[in-house]
């Protein structure tokens, strides 16, 4: 256990962890040209995935969770977004039975970039109450 939480705090140390509830949002869907922002949809999707950092490459938009290798997306994510408008929080594991390393994002939440431990080595995600939920 101590392991787990070494190795999740040395993730948070490398990657950027991007809060993107507030003018940061605005500062990324209205960044350089080359980068998909993050769409706000705010209808049926809970989570983004991208294939690259930043936000680009190929995207996977989903609202329901579970073994990504079914939807051809295990171990690809490079970045990952949880929209503002998602009711839920969201886990992200490196195993496909929902167990091993996993991280937590929040809605408005986002990781611009990956650590590498995550970094193309998420194979499963769902949904979990927010804080103070049953
Ligand atoms: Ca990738």
């Amino acid at each position: 256990m101590s392991m787990i939480n070494h190795s999740i705090n040395d993730i948070h140390g490398i990657a950027n962890v991007v809060d993107l509830s507030n003018d940061a949002a605005a500062n990324v869907s209205g960044g350089a040209s080359t980068a998909k922002g993050p769409a706000f949809p705010g209808e049926h999707v809970d989570v983004i995935l991208y294939s690259g950092a930043n936000f680009t490459g190929r995207r996977l938009e989903i609202s329901t969770g579970g073994d990504l290798a079914g939807l051809g997306w295990a171990n690809r994510a490079s970045s990952v977004y949880v929209p503002k408008t998602t009711q839920r929080s969201w886990v992200f594991t490196t195993r496909k039975d929902g167990k091993g390393l996993n991280f937590t994002l929040k809605p408005g939440q986002g990781y611009r970039r990956l650590g590498r431990t995550f970094d193309n080595n998420i194979e499963y995600t769902k949904s979990v109450p927010q804080p103070g939920e049953q």
